[in-house]
């Protein structure tokens, strides 16, 4: 058989590969722009490479237009994304955050898909001092964001199961291993400064090149039978193998992700598959060479069709494989079977092998402010005071008070009870199921609300969920402002992307462990249509289902949708 060449796309490189070219390893002019005191805002080249550090410029999108009457220029501030490896924070670290999102954010934290957080409305003028402060604290926001590998995600619980902590000490490793090298960050912010933990020196980048990846990287290692990080939605997915109680390895699948361009049927959300697994000592070697193969073979044309998930139906699955064997010089073993329940959180108190305690709580759209009648963020703030564990945010942006000890338990509960932090277990099943993207105001992309809305539109929901005694039906319900995917809708068993202000497309059919993607069952819809569809949908699953039948596979057994099989025929 005639050896395939494998290629990169030809074309024009996009207008971001010249801003990495010229940026001087991710410097450009972001050191002076960030201090130039005309504009609040910065130009698009620096905001391009800004995003290497972490961070997005941003409007307050609710002040736009009466801004512009105005003629003002935008309400401009920044988005600021901490690089969180498996989604661990210690109590000293939450009370600085805490702290930041109060004296230079808008006074919230958000808990991101991803299992990090982010500040948002922080002014130019402040984002150095508060980049440095979380240095203090020993995090970072490298690689947040970016065309670079980002937070590597973990199943949380670490300390349910020595696999678990085990796990979580690989996703530092795998992040750690593929940060860039360039000491950009530590001039612009930290004026140098030398500081715990950072990473190497070298001014070259030997792993990622000069102009960096094509696109975004996202890596996540999931543990059977939990997927609450949907492995199969990451650019490079690990499954941990378990035998005899050990960790002996872990299943590599490639090619996941979940954006999508309305109206452009050659964009879908895919779905990673499994090639072949490898020991838990070669989790870095596979993870920087696949990194590099989607470097030299990414689209950099059109960015688009940039992601990897493109790279590889492009080239195929088999010819990928073969050259990451060429570059690892030996060979994947077998791909061992695994078996996934779930992709959402399990809420409320559970002891570990230990006897440790962790308590997840429900944290609605992963926000965490105080509100008129629950003051869930000066609750979490005075757990954090009395906590000697951790804190575990979750791939649902939900969060986990990890390692208590039976001793300390109950003063945690305590305080659980005197700020009505929940477990979720007084909300329908399809409310703690649920998750939203920020959307609006802060998000640019965002064509509909999402974080403000889903609440809204699942209190109506409930009352059709109670009406068909639901409530304790897990079903998966996920809501986005457009078609990028923050909150992972295509995996959700019920989806809504937004279209426009208040309008939705709306997808079904999604496998409740993460392992199927959904379908569009209705476009462009609003609340009422919405709600009449849904009506009649949970009316006809509560009489027909099942027993033990999630509700997407309902939804396909009975002929309602059709299966997505692959994500190239999503659109079919
Ligand atoms: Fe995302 C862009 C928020 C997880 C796919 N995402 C954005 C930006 C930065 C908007 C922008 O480019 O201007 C959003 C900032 C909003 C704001 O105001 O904060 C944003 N994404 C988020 C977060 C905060 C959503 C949330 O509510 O939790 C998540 C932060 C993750 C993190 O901590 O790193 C977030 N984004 C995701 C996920 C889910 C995941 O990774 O598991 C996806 C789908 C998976 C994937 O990547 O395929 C996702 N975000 C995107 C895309 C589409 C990328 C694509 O190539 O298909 C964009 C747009 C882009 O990159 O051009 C985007
Ligand atoms: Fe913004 Fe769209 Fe992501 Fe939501 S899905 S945060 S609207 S980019």
């Amino acid at each position: 058989m005639a050896k395939q060449i494998i290629k990169a796309p030809e074309g024009k490189p996009s207008d971001v590969e010249r801003i990495k070219d010229e940026s001087n390893y991710l410097r450009g002019t972001l050191k002076e722009t960030m201090t130039e005191p005309i504009s609040a805002g910065i130009p698009d080249d620096d905001n391009r490479l800004l995003k290497f550090h972490g961070s997005y410029l941003q409007d307050d999108r609710d002040l736009r237009n009466e801004r512009q009457k105005q003629k003002l220029e935008p309400a401009y501030q920044f988005m600021l994304r901490i690089r969180l490896p498996g989604g661990v924070a210690t109590p000293e670290q939450w009370l600085v955050l805490d702290e930041l999102a109060q004296k230079h954010g808008n006074g919230t934290l958000k808990l991101t898909t991803r299992q990090t957080f982010q500040m948002h409305g922080i002014l130019k003028w402040n984002m150095k001092k508060t980049i440095q402060e979380i240095h203090h604290s020993l995090l970072d926001t490298i690689a947040a964001c970016g065309d670079v590998n980002r937070n590597v995600m973990c199943d949380p619980n670490p300390y349910q199961s020595e696999i678990h902590s085990e796990v979580y000490e690989w996703s530092k490793q795998v992040s750690n291993h593929l940060l860039p090298r360039t000491t950009a960050y530590h001039e612009i912010w930290l004026d140098d400064e030398k500081v715990a933990g950072t990473p190497g020196s070298e001014e070259t980048e030997p792993m990622y090149g000069k102009h960096y990846l094509p696109r975004k990287f996202k890596i996540g290692i999931a543990v059977p039978p939990s997927n609450t990080i949907d492995v199969f939605s990451q650019d490079l997915g690990f499954i941990a193998i378990v035998e005899e109680g050990k960790l002996t390895g872990f299943n590599v699948a490639i090619g996941g992700g979940m954006g999508m361009t309305h109206g452009d049927k050659e964009t879908y959300p895919q779905l990673a598959k499994v090639i072949g697994s490898c020991k838990p000592e070669q989790i870095c070697d596979v993870s920087e060479r696949i990194i590099t193969i989607q470097r030299d073979y990414g689209n950099r044309s059109e960015r688009k069709k940039a992601r990897f998930k493109y790279t590889v139906d492009r080239l195929g699955v088999e010819t990928m494989k073969g050259e990451l064997e060429k570059r690892l010089g030996w060979r994947l073993d077998e791909a061992k079977s695994y078996h996934f329940t779930h992709n959402g959180d399990r809420y409320g108190w559970v002891e570990d092998f230990q006897g440790k305690w962790h308590f997840t709580m429900f944290i609605e759209g992963g926000r965490v402010a105080d509100f008129d009648h629950f003051k869930l963020k000066t609750g979490l703030r005075e757990i954090a005071k009395v906590h000697t564990g951790e804190f575990r945010l979750t791939a649902n942006q939900n969060l986990i008070i990890a390692n208590v000890s039976g001793r300390e338990k109950d003063r945690i509960t305590t305080l659980i009870e005197q700020y009505g932090l929940t477990d979720g277990k007084h909300f329908s099943a399809l409310r703690r199921n649920s998750m939203a993207c920020v959307a609006l105001p802060t998000c640019g992309l965002a064509m509909a609300e999402a974080e403000r809305y889903l609440p809204v539109l699942i209190d109506k929901i409930e009352e059709i969920v109670d009406q068909n005694g639901l409530r304790d039906e897990e079903i998966t319900i996920r809501m986005t402002g457009c078609p990028n995917g923050c909150a992972r809708h295509a995996l959700g068993e019920i989806g809504f992307i937004g279209k426009a202000p208040g309008k939705y497309n709306m997808y079904i059919g999604a496998a409740f462990d993460g392992s199927r993607l959904s379908k569009i069952y209705r476009e462009n819809i609003g609340e009422v249509e919405i709600l009449n569809e849904l009506r009649m949908l949970l009316s006809q699953y509560a009489k027909e289902r099942h027993e033990g039948e999630h509700f997407g596979d309902f939804v396909i057994r009975t002929g309602i949708i059709k299966e997505v099989t692959d994500g190239t025929n999503f659109h079919d």
